[in-house]
This record gives C-alpha cells, structure tokens and sequence, in this order.
C-alpha cells in the first residue's frame, strides 16, 4: 500500500511539474504589474505645469500657410497648441548636471498608428520603432508623425524631476498631426519607458523603450523586445486545483484497478 501511494504522489508530483504556464507567469506578472503600478502611480498629470511647456521651441509648424486664422486674441500659439497637439518640457540645451557635455545628436522619426502594430498578434496600435538606444548625455530629437485618426502620444517617464517637470516629456500630436520634440538623456545608464497615455494604448501595443548607455533591464511588453506583459490566460487558480485533483484521483482509480487486475490473475 505504501508503494502505491508513493507511485500516486509521485504522479501526481509529475502532473503538477508540467503545468508551468499558470504558476510561473502568474508570478512574472505579478511581479511586472507592481512595477507597472510603480510606474503609473508617479505620473500627476493634473499637476502638469503648462507654465514650463516652451511652445517657442515647437517646430514643423508653417504659420505662413494657415489662412482665416485671427491670431490677435489670443498670443499666438495657444490654438495651434491645441489643435496638432503640443510638446511638453523640450530641451535642445540645458545639460544634466554630471554631463559635462552634450556627447551625441540623435534624431528618429517615429511614426505611429494601427497598421504598426500589424507584426505583432494581438496589438491594435503600435510604431515603426519601438526601441530606442542612445548614448548618456545625448541630445535625442523625435519627429513625431501620427498616421491614426486619433489622438496619439510619445511621453518618456522617469527623467530627472528638476530638469523635466513631473519626471516626464510629452510629444502629442492630433491625427494626422506631426510634432518634433527634443531632449537631453542623463548620464545614468537606464531604460526609460516610453508610451501612449491614452486609455488602453499602451496596453495594445504603443510602448516603447529608450535606452540610455548599457540602460538597466528590458521593459516588458515592448513589442518585438520583450515578452507581454499580460499572457492571456483564461483559467482561474481553482480550475488549476481541480484539474490536479482529478488527475490524482483518477491516476489512484488507474493504480488501483491495475493492482486488482494483476493480483486477480
Ligand atoms: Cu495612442
């Protein structure tokens, strides 16, 4: 009888090994959606500081070619602001303080819309470019070019607070809209998320990563980088215990009627 049961465990044991999918990722995800919570928590964009935004720096506009515009009453470039979209918190020349110098010019277009996220199943948006690497210190310039009929973002969180207010730099650009913005990357080797803040862009595929020097580790979900942040996975824990279950049972019904059968010879 001992043996029997020990066979049984053991089995069992066997089935519980091969059922990875669920125990291993829901870890991995866990662990992921703390940091993504992490992430998430420290944006405060009701706090954002429209005082700092430099629409003197805004390019790609061509005012000589808007017509029936009165620009009388209200400064200028407010109405512009809001109808292609903006760029928050550029800088072409302030540099971080341990860089001594600016190292690199960078400059990428980036285009972003729905037929971007065609190679990866299961994304609704995405960028011909999701990945980005620069050197630390360097002066990284994005040419921002929504192809979409929506709205569309390129914010980069976690910068220095007292250089980029809120951590962060923001392109916006209306649809069809184009927006250039520019920045200086700090010295430290790190990887800086870059996403689509509007609701469930990020999560159907406009992230992105920029990473600086040697960065510190991979985002998730970054598609064509790193694995989804959220494996689809349709099964509770408790059909998991259930299905062990039967499948104990069922190995003990099988070693029992096995036994029967060859002591009944
Ligand atoms: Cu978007």
């Amino acid at each position: 009888m001992n043996r029997f049961l020990a066979a049984g465990l053991l089995l069992f044991a066997v089935g519980v090994a091969a059922e990875p999918v669920t125990s291993g990722s829901t870890a991995d995800t866990a662990a992921t959606q703390a940091e993504e919570k992490g992430d998430r928590s420290q944006m405060d964009h009701a706090q954002m500081d429209h005082a700092q935004m430099d629409h003197s720096q805004m390019q790609g506009m061509d005012h000589s070619q808007m017509h029936g515009m009165d620009h009388s009453g209200h400064g200028g470039h407010d109405m512009e602001f809001d109808a292609g979209g903006m760029v928050m918190n550029t800088n072409r020349d302030r540099l971080p303080p341990a860089c001594p110098e600016i190292r690199r010019d960078y400059e990428f277009t980036v285009r972003a819309g729905t037929r971007y996220a065609a190679p990866f199943s299961g994304n609704t948006f995405g960028m011909s470019q999701h990945a980005f690497e620069v050197e630390p210190c360097s002066r990284v310039t994005f040419t921002f070019i929504n192809e979409d009929a929506v709205r569309h973002q390129f914010m980069i969180h976690k910068l220095p607070r007292d250089m980029y207010p809120q951590g962060m730099f923001h392109i916006e650009a209306a649809g069809g809209a184009t927006k250039v913005g520019t920045l200086i990357v700090p010295r430290a080797n790190r990887t800086y998320l870059i996403h689509c803040d509007i609701a469930q862009h990020m999560e159907q595929g406009m992230k992105g990563q920029l990473r600086a020097g040697r960065g510190d580790g991979d985002l998730s979900s970054i598609p064509g980088i790193s694995a989804r942040f959220r494996v689809d996975n349709y099964r509770k824990p408790a059909q998991a215990v259930l299905a062990a279950a039967v499948g104990f049972a069922l190995t003990l019904a099988g070693l029992w009627l096995w036994r029967r059968w060859r002591y009944a010879r």
